[in-house]
């Protein structure tokens, strides 16, 4: 396939509707030892013997801490709305309590006033997974006393910008942080008990409750929200194993999360499926996580499917993969957002990462990564799609911006629609950008109609 699709339907955007790309920390900045920075639980983890696929590591990464105005010229370049980043919790705060870094506070200033003087709405992450590594001396997420620790740093971090930033995001991603990180042992701390995993997915999920509503006492003028990664969970065959297993995943993966989130408590089949695993609560825990917020954050990528005979990621129907080995079904997007859409009273969505890795070939020092901006192009189709259905959704952001540490596979996938040199860190829009760039140009062609019309390509 050498163009690109055309959506099959058209659809409307509304001229506010904010498009963005997205990074984090940990995953471009580099600069791990630098200007007073802390180790992160990633640090140390990239130490471990065989824990990364190419035994790299984050101590350069894309050098975005040393080129972050080059950076910050190529995403205006793109002509996008808004920038989706996250802070280092070691870089402002090294030790995870005590002493905060001046130094570190100050890049993310310069950042986001670097982001508002080229007329970028900066969405901040709190945490993108780079917990300090001295908070995981002392229990990490596990233990209910990071909820504390990260309720301050977040009001901390709100005090020195949230008067700037469009959206603070608390944590990204929790269900990687607490199955991948305590449950499967796969990423950053690297802990295979599935006990501690759940325990530190309620305090990820008490401590956003927490800083919400820390934030909003202190008068943060930001909206509020989390991300969470989502994904319709579909069973591999019509036979009782397979049906109950998606049932029993969907549970683990979305209503885990979602239910709490949205005042219903953790689902009674997953509770039951724990058994003694299931985390330890404290009174009033269930209401402070669902503390009403402005938005939710959704990273789509693509479905699941369970096999009673397999893994979860068992495939069927023949559907092209990404790189990752993730099928790429667009559809799975617009049926996630719609049964969101059904089951919870949602605040504004945004698709707050959406993106694919693919093995690019540099032409001419070009890259023809049609696969995509086709990627690209077919899931801003099921956004539109859904939100003519009326759902709320209020943004879409690419993941990523640049090519970057893909955790656990180190520099070998590459989600960026601009491709970094790691050799020379030398930057080269792939055709995906263009195409990005292209396609906001048209929306941005169209100002001043309350609609435009989207999708085409
Ligand atoms: O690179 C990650 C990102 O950090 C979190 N969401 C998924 C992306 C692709 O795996």
């Amino acid at each position: 396939m050498n163009q690109i699709v055309e959506p099959s339907s058209s659809f409307t955007f509304p001229a506010n509707f904010v498009w963005g790309v997205a990074t984090s920390s940990f995953q471009i900045e580099g600069a791990a030892n630098e200007d007073g920075k802390g180790p992160s639980i990633w640090d140390e983890f990239c130490r471990v013997p065989n824990a990364i696929a190419d035994k790299s590591n984050g101590d350069v990464a894309c050098d975005h801490y040393h080129r972050w105005e080059e950076d910050l010229n190529l995403i205006a370049s793109l002509g996008v709305d808004a920038y989706r980043f996250s802070v280092s919790w070691p870089r402002v705060r090294p030790g995870g309590a005590e002493a905060w870094n001046e130094q570190g506070l100050a890049f993310y200033e310069r950042l986001v006033d670097g982001l508002l003087e080229c007329g970028i709405k900066p969405y901040l992450t709190l945490n993108h997974w780079d917990l300090p590594a001295a908070l995981q001396a002392k229990g990490g997420w596990a233990n209910r006393d990071t909820v504390h620790r990260f309720v301050e740093y977040a009001c901390h971090v709100a005090k020195r910008m949230g008067d700037r930033v469009a959206a603070i995001t608390t944590h990204n991603e929790p269900w990687v942080m607490a199955n991948l990180g305590h449950e499967t042992g796969d990423f950053a701390p690297g802990i295979k008990n599935r006990k501690i995993a759940m325990q530190a997915s309620h305090h990820l999920l008490l401590s956003h409750g927490l800083a919400v509503q820390a934030l909003q006492a202190q008068g943060c003028k930001s909206n509020l929200g989390i991300v969470l990664n989502l994904s319709p969970v579909v069973p591999a065959t019509d036979t009782p194993e397979d049906k109950a297993l998606a049932q029993l995943k969907d549970g683990k993966l979305v209503r885990w999360y979602m239910d709490p989130l949205f005042n219903k408590g953790y689902p009674q089949d997953v509770l039951a499926y724990l058994g003694e695993d299931a985390p330890k609560l404290q009174d009033g825990d269930l209401r402070d996580i669902a503390a009403p917020m402005d938005f939710l954050g959704v990273n789509y990528y693509s479905r699941k499917v369970a096999s009673s005979n397999g893994d979860w990621n068992v495939h069927k129907g023949g559907l092209p993969f990404t790189d990752m080995g993730w099928e790429i079904y667009p559809e799975g997007l617009s049926e996630l957002l719609l049964r969101l859409n059904r089951d919870y009273a949602l605040p504004p969505i945004y698709i707050t990462e959406n993106g694919a890795a693919f093995k690019d070939a540099i032409t001419d020092e070009k890259i023809h990564d049609i696969q995509r901006a086709n990627f690209i192009a077919r899931h801003i189709d099921a956004v539109g799609e859904v939100m003519a259905k009326g759902v709320s959704i209020k943004g879409y952001m690419v993941w990523s911006l640049l090519d970057n540490f893909e955790w656990a596979s180190g520099y070998e996938k590459r989600f960026g629609i601009i491709h970094v040199d790691y050799a020379t860190q030398k930057r080269t829009l792939k055709d995906s950008a263009h195409w990005y760039r292209d396609f906001l140009l048209r929306m941005k062609a169209g100002q001043g109609q309350t609609e435009i019309l989207a999708g085409r390509v």
